[in-house]
């Protein structure tokens, strides 16, 4: 036998090769309201059930749930009356609306927007650039510009961003004792899911969300509730106004969206606003240092390249970005989850 059968390489590709279909089912369960159904019935439902409470043809959605069931998404149970469908433990957590764990909104954002972008990945490869052009007919100048392009598009992106800080927002801020920073600076915290995980898990913090003034209001009126009195509130654009004084800055997801230059000015700009003894925090996903790995990193700096001007980077890059900056004492904490955490000193 040769060493190829051995390797079960056909397989693997034919997996690869379908790994979008399995991403559309999952999305198009989600978005069409599938697992919120289970939920609510609380009981087993046909198929005939579901298209009915759901607006869908029958063909269709008895094709989805059954897909659905191979993904062990859903449990199917044979009974007189036919095939009756059930959330599995995964969906009921992760995948219906209104669980606290929900991972609805960066589904729909990945499934509207992303995929949008991903069907140019040839384009961004040959041309080194996002794809807002090709997918949007909008310039790509400014990408933030871009991704904000309508109210609508902005929220879903604030609300997927969120969603993942209901996973890993509390081992990326565990990641180090920063009980000693009270004064905190979120930039770029958009919707302030991380800040609240912040001043949840420092009793004696207090957080400003600083971002772009159309993000804050947003913010303010559907994200933060007013009674959460120890999150304020800072419009700016980080690279053209000015950052006050903190000691901590909370750099989440942010270096990755912008090229080595880019990088350098904000990170000099931060050093230079940061109290002496103060620290910044960047929480991001790392590659290895050959760049063999995490895949989910290595598909995340994908998307980067289709829609932003950054790219994900090691531990060793992140390290050099704040040294040049000033900061010194550099420590890597990898949580195991897909966003690991690098504190700098003043
Ligand atoms: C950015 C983050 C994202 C800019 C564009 C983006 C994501 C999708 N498009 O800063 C989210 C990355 N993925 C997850 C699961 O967080």
């Amino acid at each position: 036998m040769s060493s190829t059968e051995d390797l079960d390489y056909p397989q693997v590709i034919l997996q690869y090769n379908s790994g979008f279909l399995v991403s559309k089912v999952m999305f198009t369960a989600c978005e069409l309201g599938v697992f919120d159904l289970l939920l609510e019935s609380g009981e087993p439902l046909s198929s005939d059930a579901i298209a009915a409470h759901l607006g869908t043809s029958t063909t269709g959605m008895e094709r989805l749930l059954d897909a659905c069931v191979g993904l062990k998404l859903l449990a199917v149970e044979l009974t007189q009356e036919g095939a009756l469908y059930r959330n599995t433990e995964i969906s009921n957590i992760y995948l219906t609306k209104s669980s606290p764990k929900s991972q609805y909104h960066i589904m729909m954002y990945y499934s509207n927007t992303v995929y949008l972008c991903w069907h140019y990945l040839a384009d961004a490869v040959r041309e080194g650039r996002n794809q807002y052009e090709r997918a949007f007919g909008i310039s790509s100048k400014d990408p933030f510009g871009a991704m904000y392009r309508s109210e609508e598009e902005m929220l879903k992106f604030m609300a997927g961003q969120n969603s993942v800080w209901s996973i890993c927002g509390r081992d990326v801020l565990a990641a180090f004792d920063l009980s000693p920073f009270t004064q905190i600076y979120d930039l770029g915290g958009g919707g302030g899911a991380l800040a609240r995980e912040c001043v949840s898990l420092y009793p004696n913090s207090t957080v400003t969300i600083y971002d772009l003034p159309k993000v804050v209001q947003v913010a303010k009126e559907q994200f933060i509730p007013p009674e959460e009195r120890r999150i304020t509130f800072h419009e700016g654009d980080f690279f053209n106004d000015s950052i006050p004084e903190a000691e901590l800055y909370i750099l989440s997801k942010i270096l990755h969206d912008w090229d080595d230059d880019k990088c350098r000015q904000l990170l000099a700009k931060v050093h230079k606003a940061c109290k002496p003894g103060g620290g910044v925090l960047l929480v991001e996903s790392l590659l290895n240092e050959d760049k063999s790995g995490p895949l989910e990193t290595q598909l995340y700096s994908m998307n980067m390249l289709v829609q932003t001007e950054g790219k994900e980077r090691t531990a060793a890059e992140y390290g050099k970005l704040l040294e040049g900056a000033g900061f010194g004492e550099v420590q890597i904490k990898r949580t195991g989850k897909v966003y690991d955490a690098v504190l700098g000193r003043k």
